[in-house]
């Protein structure tokens, strides 16, 4: 409902902030937590600028009841972040870790105390390195040992946790994993890329099934994906296929096994062999009915054919004229046109928008405040059009800004900094940022002014 320039949300709608472990915990090497391939890639000449790691990252391991008191004060109503497999299962699988449980079952008591609904992510790409050193997701084997440890944290936390999210972005943790080697473990083979995404998808599955079987409190699960709209940089014939073909890799090769139970004939066509053959059943797991689809949205997709791309002949432009970040253009209505399509073609039982937001070079000013008004405008402008997808008809049920704490951005180190809370590395020190005022503004009033 929209009235003189004020958007208005449901009453139960879910504000809420993302993060994930080995991006702000630090403490790697702590209270019994064991190696994940995020460590040892960062420590590979040349992976992350300037050769930065998570070693400390925000220190939230530590400072982890300050953190949850910002939460508190901002008034937010859900907190998602992700539990580090390695802290629970050292080895990934076997003799599980006291001190890890107790770790993330504290923050979950002072989340509930303070009113804020928990959301952990089981996997936010800090696979235990002793299981990458067993072949990682490309072995089937990691699928079954990720069930376990979802056992594992069902049994733990499942009397006081609702919401789970099995995964964050599949996409990613595979196809710069395993195919590009951007990220950890830094493996550049498009057979194993392939592989790990089927595992990955089947692993959500089985760790579907554990939490169900498991929890003491009826769960509701969902897994968060990397989705954006894709568009044909012009009219031409080949341009729309480029866009079909991309829109294939990055969405379809998800979302169909996801609510369809099936691969996209298109892409088994156009990439057949590389497609692992799924054994019987596979496709019954990864298909189970999900009871919400996350959606990390950050900008739009714009391709041009290019018949020398490898595998899909489709690359991407830069749009002229647009405005950009540090890392993606700034588009907004893609979030409408992204999230209008997942409804029109997928029908999830609800939404929730799991990741929005941007990067800016924040710093404080000479009076301590960080003025990062781009912050504000980007994220009041995406929630006009999340606004506008709800009012269409998508069930979305919450909202989880990118990020809370500024924190480490994977391959760019912390050259990028995401948080509606700036965090001094050198001290630790938080400052609240204008965006994180505005936002508690906008979780208060329970929606949005435009317009001002
Ligand atoms: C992702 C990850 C986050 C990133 C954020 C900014 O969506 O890539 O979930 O870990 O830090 O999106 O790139």
């Amino acid at each position: 409902m929209s009235n003189d320039g004020f958007l208005s949300f449901p009453q139960s709608f879910l504000w809420g902030v993302s993060t994930s472990a080995y991006q702000i915990e630090g403490a790697v090497d702590e209270d019994g937590r064991g190696l994940s391939i995020w460590d040892t890639f960062c420590r590979q000449p040349g992976k992350v600028r300037n050769g930065e790691n998570g070693d400390v990252a925000a220190d939230h391991y530590h400072r982890w009841q300050e953190d949850v008191h910002i939460m508190a004060e901002l008034g937010l109503k859900a907190y998602r972040f992700s539990i580090a497999w390695p802290r629970i299962l050292p080895s990934g699988y076997g003799a599980v870790n006291p001190k890890g449980l107790d770790f993330y079952g504290r923050l979950v008591d002072a989340l509930l105390a303070k009113g804020i609904e928990p959301f952990p992510t089981l996997y936010h790409w800090d696979l235990p390195q002793a299981l990458q050193d067993r072949g990682g997701w490309p072995n089937r084997d990691t699928a079954y040992y990720f069930a376990e440890y979802a056992q594992v944290i069902a049994e733990a936390l499942g009397d006081r946790v609702t919401y789970w999210i099995t995964h964050n972005e599949p996409f990613v943790a595979a196809v710069l994993g395993y195919f590009t080697g951007e990220h950890a473990p830094g493996v550049q083979d498009p057979v194993a890329a392939f592989q790990a995404g089927h595992h990955l998808l089947l692993s959500h599955g089985l760790a579907a099934q554990a939490l169900r079987e498991t929890a003491r409190l009826r769960p509701h699960v969902g897994i968060a994906l990397n989705l954006s709209p894709v568009y044909p940089a012009s009219e031409s014939e080949a341009d729309r296929q480029a866009a079909v073909r991309f829109d294939g890799v990055l969405n379809r090769m998800f979302l169909d096994p996801l609510f369809r139970r099936q691969y996209p004939q298109d892409l088994l066509n156009l990439l057949g062999g590389l497609f692992p053959q799924p054994e019987p059943g596979d496709l019954d797991r990864i298909g189970a009915p999900l009871d919400f689809l996350g959606v990390n949205y950050y900008s739009r997709i714009v391709v041009r054919h290019d018949p020398e791309f490898p595998l899909i002949q489709a690359v991407q432009v830069q749009p002229e004229g647009a405005e950009y970040s540090q890392m993606w253009e700034i588009y907004p209505q893609g979030m409408y046109d992204l999230l209008t399509r997942i409804w029109a073609d997928y029908r999830p039982a609800y939404v929730l928008v799991t990741e929005n937001g941007i990067p800016v070079a924040d710093a404080p000013d000479l009076d301590g405040r960080v003025r990062d008004e781009r912050r504000i405008r980007y994220l009041r402008d995406h929630l006009v059009q999340v606004h506008r997808a709800m009012s269409d008809g998508v069930p979305l049920r919450g909202y989880f800004v990118w990020s809370l704490l500024d924190n480490f951005e994977w391959a760019h180190g912390y050259a990028m900094r995401f948080g509606l809370v700036y965090v001094d590395y050198a001290t630790q020190q938080r400052i609240v940022k204008d965006s994180g005022r505005w936002y508690a503004q906008v979780v208060a009033e329970n929606g949005v002014r435009v317009g001002e």
